[in-house]
């Protein structure tokens, strides 16, 4: 199966057909259809599937000589976010099974492992914690933390693993695995409007977190409560929303809430308490930790003469990626010195780059837009994605 045929069989799992948008949260039913895919289109290619304790899958093309180390990895991840594109994430793993058709057609044997990556819950739509999987991997979240995370109906992600026929205890670093990885290179869709031409290299990833808050209140009748006797949470919650805005476009930063969770949610109560999420990123940490530090004051001060608790709790974090200049120089020398770009989106290869090498290619989105259904990649630019990561692995698995 040629890129267009497998980007047409992987499109209508998990897309909301009213919205265009998709729905692939981890081990949920379009995602594990995604999984199915990932290791049909393995098969088809007699890649040797590994499946870490974590979650994560991996395809590989061994040499014939049996070598196991010094991988060239490739991959990207398979779930969404609620609404999502069709691109983020799985642009880079159908490119990179049809990578390796086209090293085949060359006639590549290669020298070294060439691996495909799929890694679970990048998007932390699910658990809430963004490149789970990777971080798992990489040994970067306290597994006995990732257990007791939950989703949106209170289960855990050890029920889920449990659920999914893995064992939750068994979740954390695999430094085997690491240890035979020379490198990762990910190529995924361009989530802004900064790449001009149809292939783009990762610089950097701008450092980017998500804070839990939560506003406690009081519930009550809507419409017998006097306003003196109210202690609504959603007051402070409105300011902080605003602050988060504010606070942004003072510190240089971005921030935004966009998940909110309001108990018991009825249109005639008063809620009594309400969970709200942010996630604020900018070219500088201590700049994004002062925008959190400014909207947690305003919610605080917000909150006071409504007698509203307030408690905050930071749930990721990850500093400013700079990725290996050595691999992406070489990457850039074989595909002829395309734009170099920062993003300000997280990425399982900014995880992986605190063990291995690790490179990112984009691939040019005319809208800018992403984590929306109107991401998009223009069919030529997809493909000469796949042109260029072929080159790019070539060059590199050749040896
Ligand atoms: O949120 C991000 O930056 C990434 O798309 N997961
Ligand atoms: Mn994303
Ligand atoms: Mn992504």
């Amino acid at each position: 199966m040629g890129f267009e045929e497998m980007w047409a069989a992987l499109l209508p799992v998990g897309r909301d057909d009213a919205t265009g948008g998709y729905h692939r949260f981890a081990w949920t039913a379009p995602e594990l259809e995604c999984r199915a895919w990932f290791l049909d289109e393995a098969r088809r290619r007699d890649l040797a599937v590994e499946h870490d304790a974590n979650g994560n899958m991996f395809a590989w093309w061994f040499p014939e000589d049996g070598t196991r180390d010094g991988a060239v990895l490739t991959g990207s991840h398979l779930d969404s976010v609620p609404g999502g594109g069709a691109y983020d994430g799985p642009l880079g793993i159908v490119s990179a099974f049809a990578a390796i058709d086209g090293l085949r057609e060359r006639g590549l044997r290669p020298a070294r492992p060439i691996g495909i990556g799929a890694f679970a819950e990048e998007e932390g739509a699910r658990f809430g914690v963004a490149c789970l999987g990777s971080r798992l991997l990489c040994g970067a979240i306290d597994p006995a933390r990732a257990r007791a995370l939950t989703d949106g109906g209170g289960r855990t992600f050890a029920e889920v693993m449990h659920n999914a026929g893995l064992d939750p205890e068994a979740i954390g670093p695999d430094d085997d695995l690491l240890g035979r990885i020379g490198c990762y290179i990910e190529l995924h869709v361009e989530q802004g409007r900064a790449l001009e031409q149809p292939v783009g290299i990762a610089g950097s990833i701008v450092p980017h977190g998500r804070w839990r808050f939560g506003f406690t209140g009081e519930g009550n009748h809507a419409g017998t409560t006097a306003l003196a006797d109210r202690r609504d949470p959603m007051l402070p919650f409105a300011r902080m929303v605003i602050a988060a805005r504010e606070a942004a476009e003072r510190n240089g930063t971005v921030a935004t809430v966009g998940k909110v969770d309001v108990v018991p949610g009825g249109v005639n109560a008063i809620a009594s308490s309400v969970t709200a999420w942010l996630d604020a990123r900018g070219p500088a940490g201590d700049a994004v930790r002062r925008t959190v530090r400014e909207i947690d004051e305003a919610a605080r001060v917000a909150a006071r003469p409504h007698r509203v608790g307030v408690d905050l709790a930071e749930e990721s974090y990850t500093e400013s990626v700079g990725f290996d200049r050595a691999l992406r120089d070489r990457v850039g020398a074989t595909l002829g010195g395309p734009p170099v770009l920062p993003t300000g989106a997280g990425h399982d290869a900014g995880v992986l780059s605190a063990r291995v090498p690790a490179a990112m290619l984009f691939v040019r989105n005319p809208t800018g837009v992403s984590h929306a259904p109107a991401e998009f990649a223009e069919p030529a630019d997809c493909l000469a994605g796949v042109e260029a990561l072929t080159a790019v692995l070539d060059d590199l698995a050749r040896g």
